[in-house]
């Protein structure tokens, strides 16, 4: 025999597995083995094949088991901290104000140019931790604190480092297109030769970013700007998604529509049109509860639309120094319920199974023979629970590619 068919086969007994395939997917008294880091076999536990007799039986303690949980839009490597501008937005400065005076991103932008490679790292390992502990066993990492060459090379890097542990998988976006750098005051087409250019170029050499995304809105950049960047990522072959629609309707959605971008993400102030271009273009809408709960936003998504289309929810923690530090996703599932009002099956699908599509990955997000074997334990007793709590941590474990953590 060879080595790979003695590779050991792990089966988890004992839980209750919700499949996340459809709906909750609920299987109680259930059992899933995994082999090579992938799911070989779901079911009753009373079914599993006599084959599986040998195989390195774990016991999930009557928890519940949901694929691991992806959290698709993050800005976890950063330098410094905002707690200061937190104070004074509750003081009434609002985000834009704050930003319009050269704190918000750019103060972020700053701390993150003056912090080592290393100091990043230790830094956004510890913030990534907590989501790990929370359940998340894949995460998207954006660069766009740094605005220049080095720094968004450092940002990405670091990310691309975290990836490499055992218990995680990182996808990267090059954020590059997120605020203009000082250096570039009033020349934001400037930027957005430099971006779409000479930095873009070497985050491609380096193979550094699995997407590309642009803050699209009237703080940011406008959709001619962005279509420059789109139209150059698309040349190399990377997808494109979209912060969008968060604080005005700027038409990104839309354009993103036209490049086939993977999501739009934000889009409190979309409309019914540009819902219509993500549902033909087969984009995710993710939605980021933490920014509108920070912001105290006072308009929600529109859920009923994008009900309606038929296009995909995602939920994520937005996680940022800024307008989102937020470090449980569960949080952000309940909070996806409360405040947007999705049902929990709907939440969860969205840091499961649509989270996966917002990030074109098709090996994870619903347990199915096949997929990879990343999954999180939870001591619930019934799956709303995981929109339920406020707070507090029901996760008892993570598995990563078949292996517990
Ligand atoms: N939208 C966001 O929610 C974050 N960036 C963005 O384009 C905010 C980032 C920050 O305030 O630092
Ligand atoms: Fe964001």
């Amino acid at each position: 025999m060879s080595q790979l068919q003695n590779e050991p086969t792990t089966v988890w007994k004992d839980v209750t597995l919700l499949t996340m395939t459809e709906g909750y997917g609920l299987i109680r008294d259930g059992a899933i083995a995994a082999k090579d880091g992938k799911i070989v076999w779901l079911g009753y536990a009373q079914d599993l094949p006599e084959a599986y007799a040998d195989a390195e039986i774990i016991s999930g303690g009557g928890h519940y088991l949901t694929p691991g949980l992806i959290d698709c839009h993050t800005h976890l490597v950063y330098g410094g901290s905002r707690v200061t501008e937190f104070e004074k937005r509750l003081s009434s400065m609002s985000y834009e104000d704050i930003a319009r005076e050269g704190g918000g991103i750019l103060s972020t932008v700053r701390a993150t140019r003056n912090t080592d490679e290393d100091m990043l790292y230790l830094s956004a390992e510890n913030r990534l931790a907590h989501l790990q502990r929370n359940g998340v066993t894949t995460v998207e990492i954006k660069s766009g604190y740094g605005l220049d060459l080095d720094n968004e090379l450092k940002m990405l890097r670091v990310a691309r480092k975290l990836g490499r542990k055992p218990d995680i998988d990182v996808v990267t976006s090059f954020l590059g297109a997120h605020a203009v750098p000082p250096e570039f005051e009033g020349d934001s087409n400037g930027f957005m030769d430099y971006l779409s250019g000479e930095i873009l170029d070497a985050v491609m050499r380096e193979n550094l970013a699995d997407a590309v995304d642009a803050f699209c809105e009237n703080i940011a950049f406008n959709t001619d700007q962005i279509e420059i960047l789109f139209t150059k990522a698309r040349e190399r072959g990377l997808p494109v998604k979209l912060h969008a629609e968060q604080l005005s309707n700027s038409g990104g959605t839309i354009l993103a529509a036209e490049y086939q971008a993977l999501s739009a993400d934000h889009l409190e102030c979309l409309d019914e049109e540009g819902v219509k271009y993500m549902a033909a273009a087969g984009m995710v809408a993710v939605l980021l509860p933490g920014a509108f709960y920070t912001l105290r936003d006072d308009r929600i998504p529109p859920i009923e639309l994008f009900r309606k289309h038929a296009v995909p929810m995602a939920v994520a923690s937005d996680s940022n120094p800024g307008s989102s530090p937020v470090l449980s996703l569960t949080l952000m599932v309940n909070m996806a319920s409360t405040l947007f009002r999705l049902t929990p099956e709907e939440a969860l699908a969205g840091v499961t199974r649509n989270a996966a599509q917002a990030l074109g990955l098709h090996d994870r997000g619903i347990l199915e023979v096949g997929r990879k074997a990343d999954f999180a334990l939870w001591d619930i007793s019934h799956p709303a629970e995981l929109a339920y709590h406020v707070g507090g941590n029901p996760c008892v474990a993570i598995v990563k590619n078949g292996v517990p953590f």
